[in-house]
């Protein structure tokens, strides 16, 4: 029997919650580049909150970048989807109303700009991966040779990377006379909100310097910390929906019940109420990113590419292995004591819900999703913390087991010796540099001379080149799994 598909917020059945306002009623004040599901599961619920409480014209026009899929199938149910929400307390749909529509702007580059160009658009939120943006975190620059980037600089009135048209529309908009939009980043960047501020005056100067100035003094880049783990939706997702509304919905997405966005309160030309949806608006993120990525980030990371390694698919059946799971407590524990105290906080108490959340039975997260893109999150998850932790005297070993366990990755085979893809942008350069290594030191040598991606307090620190060798060493021996029981004792 064919069931109908999800097009009016009446479709769905009594029992899920609908939004809270008339969608159609409310006209379009953000532009997101990168809906995918955790934009569906984060910023678009607590836009669906705001408007609720506060109405506004604030639903958001999504733009994806390179995939079709969205836009096919949240336009074709007017940008309605169902949030499907699993943990302790059972399961629940809601319907969320805050998308308007999607461009694929593959298909639609001049439709994207266009959108960018609207004077209704007050915000621009982002969340596009760490590797989109074609950053060098380091240098707080442009990667030129990024090809994003690098196509963009050739033709910067056509853009079709996230700087190239974040600095066209701006520069539209200012010839136009029509005020520039606020930047939200929302992805797991350290200061996420100067970071792109750097890279968008760093692209304007090469690539439109008559704005570079003026963005520099009228657009504004809140820094943000965004939380929500929401695997990738599959078929189950798909079919629980179905199960749970009564329609056809192929734009569904299931996440956990916790979340969490911090915000800096800079918007130059106003904003949803968010937080009526429990978003926090504090004048200073970067204590709350920090804590975020390096206890809650560097810990996914460990315990993905250990657990990856050693058979576990998911993060909950890493969190049922009683040694990983000491391991992953010993992780947050120790990226904890590389933070500087934050009022209202307990870290410890932090690090025990952090433990609740990953074991959580109901969500099906992929170490193998986790373990994607790695030297895009190394600094600013493993790295940093272990810089800090050698500053401080403290014990620098989970850090080095962590990005022991990635350089273990990075040989590209499981503990049982079945091959698999790196998926990281910068996997062809790995395994050239990899190419012939099989002992520890070496893998760790090779890897650690990657150009921007370790700082010499690290690669030229002796201790630490110690730990991470002895830990590689360990996993080549004994097999990941042993040597990560060898290394908690259990
Ligand atoms: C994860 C994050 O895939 C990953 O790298 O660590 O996506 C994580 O699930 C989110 O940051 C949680 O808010």
């Amino acid at each position: 029997m064919s069931i109908r598909r999800l097009t009016r917020p009446e479709d769905v059945a009594a029992g899920v919650a609908r939004p809270g306002y008339i969608p159609a009623r409310h006209g379009v004040g953000i532009v997101h580049l990168g809906v995918g599901a955790f934009h569906k599961a984060h910023q678009a619920v607590y836009t669906d909150a705001a408007i609720a409480a506060k109405g506004g014209d604030w639903r958001i026009v999504g733009i994806n970048l390179r995939s079709t899929d969205s836009a096919d199938t949240l336009n074709l149910q007017n940008g309605l989807y169902s949030l499907v929400v699993r943990g302790e307390e059972g399961v629940s749909a809601r319907l969320i109303g805050s998308l308007a529509r999607v461009i694929a702007a593959v298909r639609n580059p001049a439709a994207a700009l266009d959108a960018l160009c609207d004077p209704a658009i007050r915000i621009v939120g982002l969340t596009v991966t760490e590797k989109a943006y074609g950053l060098d975190p380091s240098a707080g620059a442009i990667d030129p040779a990024h090809s994003a980037v690098a196509a963009d600089l050739q033709t910067p009135r056509t853009p079709a990377g996230v700087l190239g048209l974040i600095v066209e529309s701006l520069r539209r908009r200012r010839g136009k006379g029509v005020d520039p939009f606020t930047v939200l980043c929302c992805d797991n960047l350290p200061q996420n909100g100067p970071l792109v501020r750097s890279g968008v005056l760093d692209f304007a100067r090469r690539a439109a310097p008559e704005v570079s100035d003026w963005i520099a003094e009228n657009v504004a880049f809140p820094a943000t910390m965004v939380d929500r783990i929401t695997p990738a939706p599959t078929e189950r997702t798909l079919d629980e929906a179905r199960r749970l509304t009564g329609v056809e919905d192929s734009a569904a997405v299931v996440t956990e019940p916790f979340s969490q966005w911090v915000i800096e309160d800079t918007f130059l030309t106003g904003r949803p109420a968010w937080e009526t949806g429990g978003a926090l608006f504090v004048a200073d993120v970067a204590p709350y990113e920090q804590m975020k990525l390096r206890m809650l980030n560097g810990a996914h990371s460990m315990l993905a590419y250990v657990g990856f390694l050693s058979g576990h698919a998911l993060v909950r059946d890493v969190m049922a292995d009683r040694a990983l799971a000491h391991l992953v407590a010993r992780h947050i524990s120790a990226a904890a004591a590389t933070l500087a105290p934050l009022e209202g906080i307990d870290f410890a108490q932090y690090g025990a819900e952090l433990g609740t959340r990953f074991r959580n039975p109901f969500i099906a997260h992929e170490t193998y999703q986790i373990a994607m893109d790695g030297t895009q999150k190394l600094p600013q998850r493993l790295l940093q913390p272990a810089e800090a932790a050698l500053r401080m005297g403290q014990d620098p070993r989970p850090f080095a087991f962590a990005l022991a366990a990635w350089m273990r990755y990075c040989c590209g085979t499981t503990d049982k010796g079945d091959s698999f893809a790196l998926r990281d942008p910068r996997e062809a350069e790995i395994r050239s540099a990899l190419d012939g290594a099989c002992q520890g030191d070496d893998i760790s040598d090779r890897l650690h001379a990657l150009p921007n991606l370790f700082v010499p307090a690290l690669s030229r620190n002796p201790h630490w080149r110690s730990e991470v060798s002895s830990a590689l060493d360990a996993m080549l021996r004994l097999g990941v799994s042993a040597a990560a029981r060898a290394e908690v004792g259990v």
